[in-house]
């Protein structure tokens, strides 16, 4: 397979044929050994569960041992899956909650609450006494609350209150508000286990409220505590691409998910001995670097320049040019450690859950986070000397980071009028025709990269707003959609004259993938600000992953779907296809219980046209669609689309 057929993005493609010269492995080459994949594991229709199994459905053997049908395995697979999706999400939120409130107790002196009007916001929302107290024990209050959302004995999900009304009724009604995170995924493994839940319509509902505790729990309590430690994010420059990485400089790639790890190594990459020390070695300085999405939180705070997404990780170890690269959890590839063996790259485990074999593993703890930080920098300067052959594309774009609802908010009303109405405004009077989330990871089976960019342009063009996260967000980054000066001129002219306004580019780079909560917030504000109907059901809006890869990419869809969104996702990940029943559930009856329903589709363009008219159907149904304003498109516009 040539290199363009594996990815869309050149420095990429430049990386992927000097390693098959090398004769180096990476994920392609591993995809094409697995070929032809199991059938059954694609559609969904293989059980494991128990040991009279494992089972696979087929025409001569429409049932399991146990009698357990299709529909039965495919729910029940998919259950799991957004199971593992959710508990990813939300250990990492736990992980976030308990440096939090070590933190507020003084406990983890290196971290600081960076965001104290964030904290006493949240405080409020969370019932927190503020009034003449500190605001470490404002936050030691709040830290606590968060941390026991995890696993609360009773009720369900404070968070949950932020959704609009209609919304919360709903769950209600369904029975279907999330209680704590932890049982929400204890149930899902109880109801899936052999011989408990055999209804598949009453599986998916669980998968929903599992998928809730994530949105509006783990993910969100995420993203809102982080901000509080790091600082919310606002609008700042960056660059993305692997030509961010310096020939002459010591380059550390910080990967994983986890910013209490890269934020730390951020802050000891400018201390002022290391530096010296880094000199000392003949480097010009230390270059620190993300790949996935520690790199989008990297972004988003500190302008800290990525590297690239999920397929990047092998190829930028295969340039020679980094001394270590840290990771933490989630969405590292194991085949990282051949990779790094090729060359001097120091390959680094920091949490003691995830570690590799034949990997050197350095535990990070919070209470000792800089110092270890700084060992690790140590390490890569140390290294430095070590460096034999670089390689390093030239390709990198600039890019603007850091939409936060904060600063959407800001961005669109003004320090004083901070508001989403002019957003609201702009989307009834016709500018801007609905917003988007493109998000997600990549994935071998599709050339990297190319379907988020193509819908993206296609949905700008069509004056849709697109908010994006994980990998998407980098993949947009690299071909320039998130930077104002070059993504406007693919944005249609609605767009264009509000990004112009406001000075925002037509593809928001919203954070990592815990941070499409920040979309979901969003929503409930466009529903709350008024004119835009009563539910996140009546918006004119989508999600759309058409490179999804990992179990978290279900958590998210399938909470967007029951926050009420229509979700697109391409055929090749959706393994729920050898179920007819449970396709229909999911692809359109799901949409009398929420409001919103899933959709495959794997051609960028043909998912653009379904959430264009997903979107214009919403409008006409919110009658803000009048005849009148209906804009013929003249010859010009015409040539304009067809541009690609
Ligand atoms: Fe992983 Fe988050 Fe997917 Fe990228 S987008 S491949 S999940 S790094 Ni989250
Ligand atoms: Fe087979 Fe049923 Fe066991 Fe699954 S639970 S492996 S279908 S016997």
């Amino acid at each position: 397979m040539d290199a363009e057929e594996r990815s869309f993005d050149k420095s990429a493609q430049e990386m992927i044929t000097r390693m098959a010269e090398a004769g180096q492995e990476n994920a392609w080459d591993r995809l094409a050994a697995q070929m032809p994949q199991c059938g059954f594991g694609k559609q969904g229709i293989c059980c494991r569960i128990c040991m009279m199994g494992p089972c696979r459905i087929t025409k001569k053997a429409p049932l399991g041992v146990c009698g357990a049908n299709a529909d039965t395995i495919v729910a029940r697979n998919f259950l799991r899956a957004i199971a593992a999706g959710v508990s990813a999400h939300s250990d990492h939120g736990r992980t976030v909650a308990e440096v939090f409130l070590a933190t507020a107790r003084g406990e983890a002196g290196d971290y600081q609450l960076k965001d104290t009007v964030k904290l006493h916001k949240l405080a409020v929302e969370l019932g927190v006494e503020t009034k003449n107290r500190s605001a470490n024990e404002i936050a030691e209050d709040v830290g606590k609350i968060a941390l026991a959302e995890f696993g609360r004995p009773e009720g369900t999900q404070l968070m949950v209150k932020r959704a609009p009304k209609p919304r919360q009724e709903i769950w209600d009604k369904l029975g279907i508000t999330p209680r704590a995170v932890d049982r929400e995924v204890t149930e899902s493994l109880h109801r899936t286990h052999m011989g408990v839940d055999q209804d598949y319509k009453n599986i998916l509902m669980h998968a929903s409220r599992v998928a809730l505790a994530d949105g509006w729990g783990g993910s969100m309590l995420a993203t809102e505590l982080q901000d509080v430690l790091f600082g919310t994010p606002y609008p700042g420059r960056g660059e993305i691409n692997m030509g961010v990485l310096k020939e002459d400089e010591v380059n550390i790639i910080v990967h994983g998910h986890e910013p209490i790890l890269s934020e730390m190594i951020v802050a000891a990459s400018q201390d002022g001995d290391l530096l010296a020390e880094a000199e000392k070695v003949g480097a010009k300085g230390i270059n620190v670097a993300g790949t996935c999405c520690t790199a989008n939180e990297l972004l988003m705070r500190h302008g800290i320049p990525i590297a690239g997404n999920f397929l990047n990780q092998e190829l930028v170890v295969a340039t020679g040019a980094i001394e270590l690269m840290a990771v933490d959890v989630q969405c590292i590839m194991q085949g990282l450690a051949n990779i790094a063996g090729c060359y001097h790259t120091k390959l680094i485990t920091t949490t003691d859950k995830a570690r590799m074999q034949g990997v050197e593993h350095i535990s990070m703890d919070e209470k000792t986070a800089l110092s270890t930080a700084k060992e690790l920098v140590k390490m890569a300067i140390d290294n430095y000397k070590n460096r034999g052959q670089v390689h390093i594309p030239k390709d990198k774009k600039p890019a603007v980071g850091g939409f936060s609802f904060e600063s959407i908010n800001y961005m669109l009303g003004g320090r004083f009028r901070a508001s989403f109405r002019p957003l609201n405004d702009n989307i009834i009077n016709g500018r801007i025709r609905g917003i988007v989330g493109v998000v997600g990871c990549t994935n071998p089976k599709i050339p990297q990269d190319i379907t988020h960019i193509q819908l993206t342009r296609k949905l700008i063009k069509r004056d849709i707003l697109v908010l994006t996260t994980g990998c998407a967000t980098i993949a947009c980054g690299k071909q320039g959609l998130t930077n104002p000066k070059e993504a406007l001129d693919w944005a249609g002219p609605g767009l264009r004259e509000v990004c112009e306004t406001v000075g925002i580019p037509p593809v928001l780079a919203c954070g990592s993938c815990v941070d499409n909560t920040r979309l979901l917030v969003s929503c409930s504000e466009i529903v709350r600000e008024g004119g835009l109907g009563e539910d996140i059901s009546d918006l004119p809006m989508a999600g759309a992953c058409l490179e999804s890869m990992s179990e978290k990419a279900f958590a998210i869809g399938q909470y967007f779907v029951a926050s009420g969104a229509l979700v697109v996702f391409a055929k090749e990940s959706m393994p729920v296809l050898g179920s007819e029943n449970v396709c229909k559930y999911l692809f359109e009856d799901i949409e009398k219980d929420l409001g919103g329903h899933w959709a495959v589709e794997s051609d960028p363009a043909k998912a653009a046209e379904m959430i264009i008219a997903h979107i214009e159907a919403k409008r006409d149904a919110l009658g803000i669609n009048k005849k009148a304003e209906r804009k013929l498109y003249d010859m010009e516009d015409r040539r304009a689309l067809a541009v690609e």
